[in-house]
């Protein structure tokens, strides 16, 4: 049985849930221990050593990175296929899938970050939130450009572009209250996306642990959780006038980087 480290809330994580539900593969779902600051379990730190959800274990494959793992499981299982057979539908996938892991995912992160973990207060809040807001509705333009006139992000039918922007979109909504603007060629997708079973589970899921951010923040509280500022994050946040979260993240041991490779 293919055994799949995640998160329920981990958008990484969501794609790659949608992506085995599509194809009618079953996985055993697990978590990872939260030691040492990171996550962590000697099974888990061998398939992905950036302890970072997901990561996927299919007998000797151990693979981390949710376009990593979406290409596997799309090469090893090819039917029905995610991804179109025309280079240029391929390469305009990956570029929405690129620019929601790298360019929006920060956004719903670093609301997480503020209004979630209270990493910042009063003014600087306020201003990192409606900044934060504003950025995804200018994306949302982005995003109905690359929809057009068609009903799917991947073309003639439902694929992997979609199931790459759905679950960022369902957390600035459930999380956020941040949506399409109603009636809007991207709302009317969202709507159609979310009806899908391994959509509608995927989001059930996640909606079923979103009590769970409480304990996050406990742990986070005792020094026993340190949350990973790396990468599009670190970049955001200081884009956005936060570095001094970020300094006291440092200060106060709770915010970690990537970790070294050995
Ligand atoms: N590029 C990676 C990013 C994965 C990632 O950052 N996952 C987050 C959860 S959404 C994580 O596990 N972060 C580790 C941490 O916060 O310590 C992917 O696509 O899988």
């Amino acid at each position: 049985m293919i055994i799949l480290y995640e998160h329920p809330l981990s958008p990484y994580a969501q794609k790659v849930k949608i992506a085995l539900r599509e194809k009618g593969i079953e996985f055993e779902s697990k978590t990872p221990d939260v030691s040492g600051g990171g996550f962590g379990g000697s099974e888990f730190l061998e398939a992905n050593p950036r302890r970072e959800m997901p990561a996927l274990i299919d007998g000797d494959a151990k693979i981390f990175d949710s376009t990593i793992i979406l290409e596997y499981i799309e090469e090893k299982w090819p039917s029905p296929p995610l991804l179109s057979s025309n280079p240029t539908d391929r390469a305009r996938v990956r570029m929405i899938e690129e620019v929601m892991d790298t360019y929006y995912e920060p956004i719903n992160w670093g609301l997480a970050e503020i209004n979630f973990f209270g990493r910042a207060k009063g003014e600087l809040a306020e201003t990192i939130t409606t900044n934060a807001k504003q950025q995804a509705k200018n994306c949302y333009q982005w995003l109905t450009k690359q929809l057009g006139e068609g009903e799917w992000f991947n073309g003639d039918c439902f694929g992997w572009s979609d199931l790459c922007v759905v679950p960022y979109i369902n957390t600035s909504l459930v999380a956020f209250g941040i949506a399409p603007e109603a009636g809007s060629p991207l709302a009317n997708w969202f709507e159609r996306v979310n009806q899908r079973p391994s959509i509608a589970q995927t989001l059930q899921e996640a909606n079923d642990s979103l009590a769970g951010l409480e304990q996050f923040s406990k742990l986070l509280e005792q020094g026993l959780l340190k949350r990973e500022y790396r990468d599009h994050r670190l970049e955001w946040m200081i884009r956005m006038g936060g570095l001094q979260v970020v300094l006291d993240g440092i200060e106060k041991d709770n915010i970690r980087f990537s970790y070294d490779f050995s």
